[in-house]
C-alpha cells in the first residue's frame, strides 16, 4: 500500500486530496496544528477511516518536520501547507515567508536527512500568483514570473528551491503552478466564497450588502475537486517536471458575482465606476422562491469598498492548460465557471438555510422555556 503525506490536510486543497488518494487505496497521512477552536471541519468525515493518519507538525519547526517524516517514510509528499491569503501576507510578511518560503526547505531537507532523497516523489503547491504584474496573458510554462505580494515572493523562494533540490541532488519534486480554485470548502474570505455566501445570506434575509475591493480583477477560476487529480498525475509522471493547472477562461469578480446571484433568481447589473461601482437588483427569476421579501428593484446589493484594495493587486491571470493537457491527458473542462459557482451557491444556500433552522428553534426554544411549555 502506497503511502502519501499531506501537509495542510485540514484545506480546501487537502480534504480533496485525502479523499482522492484514500480512493485510490493509499494510506493518507496528513499534517495538522493545535488550534485553541475545532479546526477540522473539512476531514470530518475522514477521521475514523482506517487509512487516515493525522500527526502534528508545523512547517516553521524542522524538528517535528523530521519526525513525522522519518516514522511514516512516504512514498509521495504533497506540501500544501501555507499562509495561502494574499492580502493577509501584507500584514502578515515574515510569517508568511517564513512557512511558504523557509518551510518549502525544511520539508526538503527532512526528506533528504531522513534518507528518502531517492524514493519520495514531492509536490509542491506553487501559485499563478508567481505571474504577478503580469508579462504575458495567457501565462503558461515559460512565462517570466513577477511576483507582486510577499505572498507570492515567498512562494517564488519555494518554486526555487524544488528546483535546485531536483537538479542538485537528482530528487523528484515538482511544483504545480496552479490557477485559483475554489469550492464549497474555499475559506470564506476569498473573493469568490465572500460572493457565494453573500448572494445566499442576501437570498434568504440574513445580510443587506456585500461589500468588495477590485471588481475589475481577472481570474481563471476552476473546482478544486478537479485540481488535486492533477496534483496526483504529476507524481505519476515519468519525470519530475512543472505544471501549469487552469482551465483556460478568465472572468472578473464583476462576473462571478453577477452569476453567483443569478443561481439565487436575482438579476444584477453594474452601475457607475471604479469606487462608486454598485451591484443593483435589475430583476427577478420567478423560478427561484427567494426567502427574502424585502428586496426590490433598483436596491443596492454590492458597494465597493477600500478595505479590500492591495497595496499591489494581481488583476490579469489567465492560464493556459495544454502542457497538462497533452502529457498528463488531465481534463482542465472537467467542470465549468458556471458549474463551480452553482456547486458553491448552492452549498451556501443550504448552509445558510440550516443555520435559519436552527436559529428558529432555539428562538423558539427561548420562548417556550419562558413561558413554561418547556422545562
Ligand atoms: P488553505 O485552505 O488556506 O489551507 C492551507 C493549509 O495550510 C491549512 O491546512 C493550514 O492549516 C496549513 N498551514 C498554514 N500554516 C501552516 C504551518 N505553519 N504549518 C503547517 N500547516 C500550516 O489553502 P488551499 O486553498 O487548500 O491551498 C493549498 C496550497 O495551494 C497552499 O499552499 C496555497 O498557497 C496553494 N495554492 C492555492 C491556490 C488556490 O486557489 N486555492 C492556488 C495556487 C496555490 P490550519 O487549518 O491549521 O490553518
Ligand atoms: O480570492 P482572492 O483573495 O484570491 P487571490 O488573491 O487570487 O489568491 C488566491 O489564489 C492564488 C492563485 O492565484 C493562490 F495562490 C492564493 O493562495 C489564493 O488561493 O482574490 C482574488 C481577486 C484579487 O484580485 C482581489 O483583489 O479578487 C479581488 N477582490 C476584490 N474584492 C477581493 C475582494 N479579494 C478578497 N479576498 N476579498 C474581497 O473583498
Amino acid at each position: 500500500m502506497k503511502k502519501a503525506l499531506i501537509t495542510g490536510v485540514t484545506g480546501q486543497d487537502g480534504s480533496f486530496l485525502s479523499e482522492f488518494l484514500l480512493g485510490k487505496g493509499y494510506e493518507v497521512h496528513g499534517t495538522i496544528r493545535r488550534s485553541s477552536v475545532d479546526f477540522r471541519e473539512r476531514i470530518a468525515h475522514l477521521e475514523g477511516d482506517p487509512n487516515f493518519h493525522l500527526h502534528y507538525a508545523d512547517l516553521g519547526d524542522s524538528l517535528s518536520l523530521m519526525q513525522v517524516i522519518g516514522k511514516v517514510r512516504p512514498d509521495e509528499i504533497y506540501n500544501l501547507a501555507a499562509q495561502s491569503h494574499v492580502q493577509v501576507s501584507f500584514d502578515s510578511p515574515e510569517f508568511t515567508a517564513n512557512v511558504d518560503a523557509t518551510g518549502v526547505l525544511r520539508v526538503l531537507e527532512a526528506v533528504r536527512l531522513c534518507g528518502l532523497t531517492d524514493t519520495c516523489h514531492i509536490y509542491q503547491a506553487s501559485t499563478s500568483e508567481l505571474y504577478g504584474k503580469v508579462e504575458e496573458v495567457p501565462q503558461n510554462e515559460n512565462t517570466p514570473f513577477h511576483p507582486y505580494s510577499p505572498y507570492a515572493v515567498a512562494k517564488l523562494y519555494g518554486h526555487w528551491i524544488v528546483k535546485e533540490y531536483r537538479e542538485a541532488y537528482n530528487m523528484f519534486c515538482c511544483s504545480g503552478i496552479l490557477f485559483n480554485h475554489e469550492s464549497e470548502r474555499r475559506g470564506e474570505t476569498f473573493v469568490t466564497r465572500k460572493i457565494t455566501l453573500a448572494a445566499a445570506r442576501i437570498a434568504q434575509g440574513k445580510q443587506d450588502k456585500l461589500y468588495l475591493g477590485n471588481l475589475s480583477s481577472l481570474r481563471d477560476w476552476g473546482y478544486a475537486k478537479d485540481y488535486v487529480e492533477c496534483m496526483w498525475l504529476m507524481l505519476q509522471n515519468d519525470h519530475p517536471e512543472d505544471f501549469v493547472i487552469a482551465t483556460g477562461v478568465q472572468h472578473s469578480v464583476r462576473d462571478f458575482c453577477y452569476y453567483a446571484f443569478k443561481h439565487v433568481g436575482i438579476e444584477l447589473e453594474f452601475i457607475g465606476e471604479g469606487a462608486e461601482e454598485k451591484g443593483v437588483i435589475k430583476g427577478f427569476n420567478p423560478e427561484f422562491s427567494i426567502v427574502n421579501s424585502q428586496l426590490s428593484i433598483g436596491d443596492v446589493l454590492i458597494e465597493v469598498s477600500p478595505d479590500f484594495f492591495r497595496p499591489t493587486d494581481v488583476v490579469n491571470l489567465w492560464g493556459d492548460p495544454s502542457k497538462a493537457r497533452k502529457q498528463l491527458g488531465w481534463n482542465p473542462q472537467k467542470t465549468t465557471f458556471e458549474e463551480l459557482v452553482k456547486i458553491m451557491v448552492e452549498s451556501d444556500m443550504a448552509k445558510v438555510a440550516v443555520e435559519r433552522a436552527s436559529e428558529h428553534i432555539s428562538t423558539n426554544l427561548v420562548e417556550y422555556l419562558e413561558k413554561g411549555i418547556v422545562k
